[in-house]
């Protein structure tokens, strides 16, 4: 096997450090930029200059020179076709994968094409390496159907590139690589050939920026990279009113994930959620390969979420508690709360999960909850007080809100009993006077800004306890020895 390199030999990265941020805190109010046209400010971005991206490979090349003309032509249906079939009536020889030739093209418009046939769903990459500076030769991969007709899957087709490359997700079947000088000749020869992997993930192939994943907001992408060449490409579009982008990228230091500034690739930093500011309606081009000189294991997976701060639509395993110290005994139905199940007197604690119109998870929004007293002069609700609470990586949230000391309350209510029917002296019976107002609360989630939406998404009543006496507790003493029992009451 002999090693070729393409055009250039694989540039050396060149990082620039920074600061790591990884330890500073995420300062939501000044996140950095992403300008997408031709300015990126990042904080603690590192760059990473590969010009166009230039790859080593290694093909099998067979030992000869070829010059032909295209013999590429509709044949009588066959199926199931043998390799050596499908190049008899392609007129394009036999290559396999993982194989290339040398063919020089010695006149302008002469072309040569191999054939293959794969057994099992393959991502092929197609090269033509080497092309002289004179000339221009393009690339393109065809699907052979059964039915004797060529379907073009993928084609490169750079006017001065020196290389081209096809990438295409294959099923089973033939295939062919057709190269052909469409401007000027050379007798020098390009190299031609193709490579085949079959670990790849759901998105491939996106090898190439025409080829790029369309990110959608807050889905998770999970993916590796098949080869040390694989090059995942991603865009997102910005929303119309959209003014921020959360990214996460989560893997290994043998990935890199980049964005294009306009100029280079951009190393963004991994494994941890970062807001930037972007250009409503742009698009946003990211990049996932190896890390320079160190690529990582087929079997590594990484995975991608776009967030847009301000896309949390609803809420989901929604609860409200509280775990103050009460009685819990407050059950009326002829006054409002009728239907509240929590009691709160200082605090009140809500959980749940916020997701999105796709219902994915949106992480590190806010939830806001405000509060509403009843005002028993008016008979109405009137706003008491609110409270924010952050939601963290995951979507989550989980926190407790200060309630504030009661304005006002109803009558209490007297003498109400524990239910305990037979107290002991560590489960007494007990008579509580329960001073109480009625509470409601709303929830709102966070638009892009932070600030609080029009309409909540889960509301509900508690009872807000202003004030618990216990007036009697009562219970059974045993004496042990007379085994007798007497009745005992605290006042
Ligand atoms: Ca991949
Ligand atoms: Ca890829």
């Amino acid at each position: 096997m002999l090693k070729i390199l393409s055009s250039a030999t694989l540039l050396l990265a060149s990082f620039t450090t920074h600061a790591d941020i990884k330890d500073a805190p995420l300062d939501f109010t000044q996140p950095p930029s992403i300008y997408n046209a031709d300015y990126v400010d990042i904080v603690g971005e590192e760059t990473r200059e590969h010009e166009d991206l230039k790859r080593e490979y290694s093909l099998a090349i067979e030992p000869k020179y070829k010059s032909k003309r295209n013999r590429m032509a509709s044949q009588p249906q066959v199926l199931s076709k043998t390799a050596s079939q499908v190049a008899t009536e392609t007129g394009c020889p036999n290559l396999a994968i993982g194989g290339g030739t040398l063919v020089a093209f010695n006149t302008e418009g002469s072309s040569y094409c191999v054939s293959t046939v794969v057994d099992a769903e393959t991502k092929i990459e197609g090269l033509m390496l080497n092309i002289p500076s004179t000339a221009n030769y393009d690339l393109f991969f065809f699907k052979y159907e059964d039915d004797g007709q060529f379907t073009l899957i993928d084609s490169s087709v750079s006017p001065s590139s020196t290389s081209e490359q096809t990438v295409a997700k294959a099923e089973a079947g033939a295939y062919v690589l057709f190269a052909q000088a469409t401007q000027g000749s050379s007798g020098d020869p390009v190299t031609l050939g193709w490579l085949g992997y079959n670990n790849f993930d759901q998105y491939e192939a996106n090898d190439k920026f025409g080829q790029s994943t369309s990110l959608q907001t807050n889905a998770v992408i999970q993916g590796n990279l098949d080869n040390a060449n694989d090059l995942d490409f991603f865009s997102y579009t910005v929303g119309p009113d959209q003014s921020l982008l959360s990214l996460r990228f989560s893997a290994s230091e043998q990935f890199s994930f980049e964005i294009w500034s306009g100029a280079a690739w951009v190393q963004l930093v991994k494994n941890q959620l970062n807001t930037y500011n972007v250009t409503p309606g742009s698009t946003i081009n990211l990049l996932v390969r190896s890390a320079a000189g160190n690529p990582p294991p087929i079997s590594a997976q990484y995975s991608l979420v776009a967030h847009a701060p301000g896309s949390a639509e609803s809420v989901d395993g929604f609860k409200v508690w509280n775990n103050e110290n009460l009685t819990k005994l407050l059950i009326l139905e002829d006054v409002p709360p009728q239907t509240a199940s929590v009691e709160a007197h200082n605090l009140i604690s809500f959980s749940g999960g916020v997701k999105d119109s796709n219902n994915q998870p949106v992480p590190l929004s806010n939830v806001i909850v405000d509060l509403y007293s009843f005002n028993i002069d008016s008979g109405s609700y009137e706003f008491f007080d609110n409270g924010v609470i952050a939601v963290d990586d995951n979507g989550h949230f989980n926190s407790s809100i200060k309630v504030k000391d009661c304005v006002n309350e109803y009558v209490p209510v007297r003498n109400v009993h524990n239910r305990v029917h037979s107290g002991t002296p560590t489960n007494p019976s007990e008579w509580w006077d329960i001073f109480y107002n009625a509470g409601h609360y709303s929830v709102y989630l966070a638009n892009e800004n932070g600030e609080r939406s029009d309409t909540p998404v889960k509301q509900g009543s508690f009872y807000h306890i202003c004030k618990e006496e216990l007036v009697k507790m009562c219970y059974y003493e045993k004496n042990y020895q007379t085994g007798g029992q007497k009745w005992t009451c605290l006042n």
